[in-house]
C-alpha cells in the first residue's frame, strides 16, 4: 500500500496554496468581522476552476475527484475556514445533479454551477429536522405540471446567494422518511423567498440563511431522482460532504499548527525565542502527529470514495476525528499565543471559532458515532 500524492495533485496543491495566500487570507479577518459572503473571492474560485472539480469536463467541470476537491479546500481552509466551507458546500448541489440528475438536468445544471459562475445548495435541515434529518416537514404536493412546496429550511449554507438550490420536500407525507424527494429550486421560483441570516460564532462570512417556500411554485422536471428517495440521496450526498468538512476541519488545524511555529521563532520570554521551551516543543509533536493522523484519515475517506467504493463509515470516521482535531490543536494554538492569542489582532481566536463548527454540521459528532457504531456492530 502506497500513501503519495500525484504528480497532478501536487500541481493542483500548489495553485490551491497560492490562491489561499493570494486571495483568501487577505480578507479572511474582514469577512470574518463583517460577516460578509465573499462574492469577489468566489468569483475568482470560478476562474481557478476549483468549482468545477468533481464533475467531468463533458458538462462543463474542471474533471479531478474526491482527493482533488479535499487537497484544494485543506488549503484554502489553512488560511480562511469559512471561504474553504462555501467551496466545499456549494459542490453537493453539482454532486448531487451528476449522479442523480437526468441527463438533460446534468446538461442544464452542471455548466452553470461549476465554472459557469452561478451558486448552488442544499436544503435538508428544518427547524424541527436537524440529527432527525428523516423528520422534515417542508411538503410538495403536485398541482397540474408542477409542485407545490411549502415549508421552511433553516442553516442553510451559502441558500441566501445560490441560484439553486436542491431542496428535500415531502411529496408523499403519508410515508415519512420514504416519502422525502429532492427537487430544484430555482432562486427566482415564485412563492420562495429568503429569510433569517443567522449571526454566527464562526464561519462568519459563509451565510447560513433561512429558505421559506410559501405555495413556491416548480416545475415537476425539477424533481431529482425518483419520488421517494430524496432520503437516501440526502444521505449518500452527506457522506461525500462529510469528507469535504473534514478536509475543511484538517486545513483549519494545520493553518494553527503554521501560525505556533512561526510565533514560536518570533516571540522571545526568558531571553530566548519560545521555540526553546519543552513544554511548547511538546504541544508541536503533538499537534503535528494528530494533525497527520488526521490528514491520512481524510485522503483514506476520499480514495475510497473516488475508486467507488463504499465509504460512508470511513466519512464519518475522518470528519470525527478531524473535527475534534480541530477543536483540539486550535486551542493549544491560542494557549502557545498566551494573552496574544485571545486578541483579534491574532487569527487565532477566529480560528478556534470556525474550528468549533466542523463537529457540529454536515452532522453533529454524536451522529458520527451512530454511523460508526451501527457500521461495525453490524
Ligand atoms: N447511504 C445510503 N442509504 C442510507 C444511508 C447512507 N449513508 N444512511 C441511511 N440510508 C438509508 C437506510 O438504508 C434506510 O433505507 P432502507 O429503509 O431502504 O434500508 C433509510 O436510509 C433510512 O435510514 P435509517 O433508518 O438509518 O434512518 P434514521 O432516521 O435512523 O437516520 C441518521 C439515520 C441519524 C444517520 C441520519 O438521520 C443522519 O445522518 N442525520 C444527520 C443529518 C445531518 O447530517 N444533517 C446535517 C446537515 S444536512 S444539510
Amino acid at each position: 500500500m502506497e500513501i503519495k500524492f500525484s504528480k497532478a495533485e501536487d500541481k493542483i496543491r500548489e495553485v490551491a496554496k497560492e490562491f489561499a495566500e493570494k486571495e483568501a487570507a487577505p480578507i479572511a479577518e474582514e469577512i470574518d468581522k463583517e460577516a460578509k459572503y465573499p462574492v469577489e473571492t468566489f468569483k475568482k474560485m470560478v476562474s481557478c476552476g476549483f468549482t468545477g472539480i468533481g464533475v467531468p469536463v463533458e458538462y462543463g467541470g474542471s474533471g479531478g475527484d474526491d482527493i482533488t476537491k479535499c487537497i484544494v479546500v485543506e488549503e484554502i481552509a489553512k488560511k480562511c475556514a469559512a471561504t474553504a466551507g462555501i467551496l466545499s458546500i456549494h459542490g453537493i448541489f453539482g454532486q448531487c445533479i451528476l449522479n442523480f440528475g437526468t441527463e438533460e438536468q446534468k446538461k442544464e445544471y452542471l455548466p452553470k454551477v461549476t465554472n459557469g459562475g452561478m451558486h448552488g445548495a442544499f436544503a435538508l435541515t428544518e427547524p424541527n429536522a436537524g440529527s432527525d434529518a428523516g423528520a422534515a416537514k417542508t411538503r410538495a404536493i403536485k398541482q397540474g405540471e408542477d409542485y407545490i412546496i411549502n415549508g421552511t429550511k433553516c442553516f442553510i449554507t451559502g441558500g441566501a446567494h445560490a441560484d439553486y438550490t436542491i431542496v428535500f420536500a415531502l411529496t408523499d407525507p403519508s410515508k415519512g422518511l420514504k416519502g422525502l424527494s429532492a427537487i430544484i429550486v430555482p432562486k427566482d421560483a415564485p412563492g420562495f423567498s429568503i429569510g433569517k441570516t443567522e449571526d454566527k460564532m464562526g464561519i462568519r462570512a459563509s451565510e447560513t440563511s433561512e429558505l421559506i417556500f410559501d405555495n413556491c411554485r416548480v416545475p415537476q422536471k425539477n424533481l431529482v431522482g425518483k419520488e421517494g428517495l430524496g432520503f437516501k440521496i440526502a444521505m449518500i450526498m452527506l457522506d461525500g460532504a462529510r469528507i469535504g468538512v473534514a478536509a475543511q476541519a484538517l486545513g483549519i488545524a494545520e493553518g494553527a499548527l503554521d501560525e505556533s511555529i512561526k510565533y514560536m521563532h518570533e516571540r522571545v520570554q526568558f531571553g530566548a525565542p519560545i521555540a526553546n521551551l519543552q513544554g511548547l516543543q511538546w504541544y508541536i509533536a503533538e499537534m503535528a502527529t494528530k494533525n497527520e493522523c488526521a490528514k491520512w484519515m481524510v485522503y483514506r475517506a476520499a480514495s475510497l470514495k473516488a475508486q467507488g467504493l463504499p465509504h460512508s463509515k470511513e466519512a464519518a470516521m475522518a470528519k470525527l476525528n478531524a473535527s475534534e482535531n480541530a477543536r483540539f490543536v486550535t486551542n493549544l494554538a491560542l494557549q502557545i499565543h498566551g494573552g496574544y492569542g485571545y486578541m483579534k489582532d491574532y487569527p487565532l481566536e477566529r480560528m478556534s471559532r470556525d474550528a468549533k463548527i466542523t463537529e457540529i454540521y454536515e452532522g453533529t459528532s454524536e451522529i458520527h458515532k451512530v454511523v460508526i457504531a451501527r457500521a461495525v456492530l453490524g
